[in-house]
């Protein structure tokens, strides 16, 4: 018998067949499954909403991690909000500038599911300079008296139910306080084709913040639309201008990520430029 999985979103449903169940288990927070596929390679879905796989998890993760990190001015202190699979932290840790490495989880079992499960996404787990800590990452940027982060990474879920929180003004207002002068926050922000609202709500609030905010585009095959958005956003830095040497340095080491991709990720499709210049003049 064949069994496929399929996420439905926003009027689209996207399947994947299933060759093996690896994990099922309701958290105190949501439900996780995790599974082989034919055509993704190891998959891991949350609530029924496809999170990463095997075979495009590089092509989210990168596009998350490179430009903030690039971007900021030798960062030596980043947290990453989110990110159970592990895959965002390892892209970070593979700056040799990064000192401490700060991930905040509220999910404990994402991560020992996804540490057992989804070895080849989270490589990094055993770097000295990270410290997973699970609890709530609202709370924490909102209440830590510790020092401010250079760069501050969202590596959240969908913005509907529980995750809606964290496209909240209060919440990136929050991470801007633990952001270095200078800082930069990256986030994931969606699906600028199915959630088209969302996105551009989400560039205002970021824009009443900071003093440079840019979206950028990438193909994750794996998410509803296949289009995916991520938004840099910092008061000094250029969004344009990646650190050709470190950049250099690294791309010999990633599956997708280089400064052609880089450059490509900003262009702003015809569309959406449009869609946000009328969200600015609102
Ligand atoms: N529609 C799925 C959006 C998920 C974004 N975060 C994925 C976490 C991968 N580390």
């Amino acid at each position: 018998m064949t069994i496929w999985f399929d996420e439905t979103f926003e009027g689209t449903r996207f399947g994947l067949k299933v060759t093996r169940t690896l994990y099922g288990a309701q958290s105190p927070y949501q439900r996780i499954d995790i599974f082989e596929t034919e055509a993704m390679g190891r998959v891991m879905t949350l609530d029924d909403a496809f999170m990463t796989s095997e075979r495009d998890e590089a092509l989210y993760h990168e596009l998350l991690v490179h430009p903030a990190m690039l971007g900021a001015a030798s960062p030596r202190r980043v947290l990453v909000i989110g990110g159970g699979d592990g895959g965002t932290v390892r892209e970070v840790l593979r700056h040799p500038c990064v000192e401490a490495c700060v991930m905040i989880e509220l999910d404990e079992l994402v991560v020992r599911a996804c540490q057992t499960h989804l070895p080849t996404i989270g490589t990094a787990w055993d770097d000295p300079r990270l410290d997973v800590r699970f609890a709530d990452g609202i709370d924490y940027v909102k209440t830590s008296d510790e020092p401010p982060y250079d760069v501050i990474l969202l590596d959240g879920t969908d913005p509907v139910g529980p995750g809606a929180v964290l496209f909240e003004h209060d919440f990136f207002a929050a991470c801007k306080r633990m952001l270095v002068e200078g800082g930069v926050l990256a986030l994931q922000s969606e699906t600028p084709i199915l959630l088209r609202e969302a996105f551009l709500e989400t560039q205002k609030k970021l824009s009443a913040l900071f003093g440079a905010v840019a979206p950028y585009f990438g193909a994750v095959p794996l998410y509803p639309s296949g289009l995916w958005s991520w938004t840099f956003c910092s008061d000094t830095r250029d969004p344009l201008a990646p650190d050709g040497a470190r950049a250099e340095a690294l791309e010999p080491s990633l599956r997708w990520y280089n400064r052609d991709v880089h450059r490509a990720a900003f262009a702003q499709p015809s569309e959406l430029r449009r869609a946000l210049a009328a969200m600015h003049a609102r």
